[in-house]
């Protein structure tokens, strides 16, 4: 019996190769269609349903390019922004609105009570979260702000829920590259 199987091989091979031909042309056939469901649920995904990113990305041409670093603390700036965190152990941040330009800022955060995290919303400030723990320290970053318009800065520890406000920003719209030789065209940029 297992001789018989094994000789008569001609006709044996041929049927085996269609059945292959035929797996492997099955087989494509699904990965088209999966790749093909993939991505129409993507799509899906990012426009429909939650589009923080399509959202807050889709105004500018100044927009930097998705995936850039945050800024690091050091370095140039046109201006500060001086915000307290905690004042009085409240769960709040004080000013809540401050007004600015365009371009790269400073932000120092005197933190009067620890335990709070600061950080900007929308991801094209380049931000980096800094978190607050010790009070009576001081703590900075930089922020790049492209165009006019409202950044909300906000503590994202959960229960903080409301400790936040707002930069105003106004001005014309500025490339990070741009924002970084005004800024370090700034005399008083010095950390
Ligand atoms: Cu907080």
């Amino acid at each position: 019996m297992e001789q018989a199987t094994q000789e008569p091989v001609p006709a044996r091979k041929i049927r085996i190769g269609r059945l292959v031909v035929g797996i492997l042309a099955a087989a494509a056939v699904v990965a088209l269609a999966v790749i093909v469901m993939t991505r129409n649920s993507d799509d899906d995904s990012a426009s429909s349903s939650k589009s923080p990113r399509s959202g807050s990305t889709e105004s500018s041409t100044t927009q930097p390019p998705l995936g850039s670093p945050p800024l690091s603390a050091e370095g140039p700036a046109v201006g500060t922004l001086q915000i307290t965190a905690g004042p009085d152990g409240s769960l709040s941040f004080a000013p809540t609105a401050l007004n600015a330009g365009t371009g790269v800022y400073r932000v120092t955060i005197d933190v009067a009570t620890g335990g709070h995290d600061f950080t900007f919303l929308a991801r094209e400030t380049l931000f980096r979260r800094l978190v607050l723990s010790d009070a009576g320290s001081q703590v900075s970053g930089r922020v790049f702000f492209p165009r006019a318009g409202d950044y909300r800065f906000a503590c994202l520890v959960p229960g903080h829920r409301g400790m936040s406000g707002v930069v105003h920003v106004s001005g014309p719209d500025t490339t990070l590259d741009q924002a970084l030789a005004a800024a370090a065209a700034t005399p008083t940029s010095a950390p």
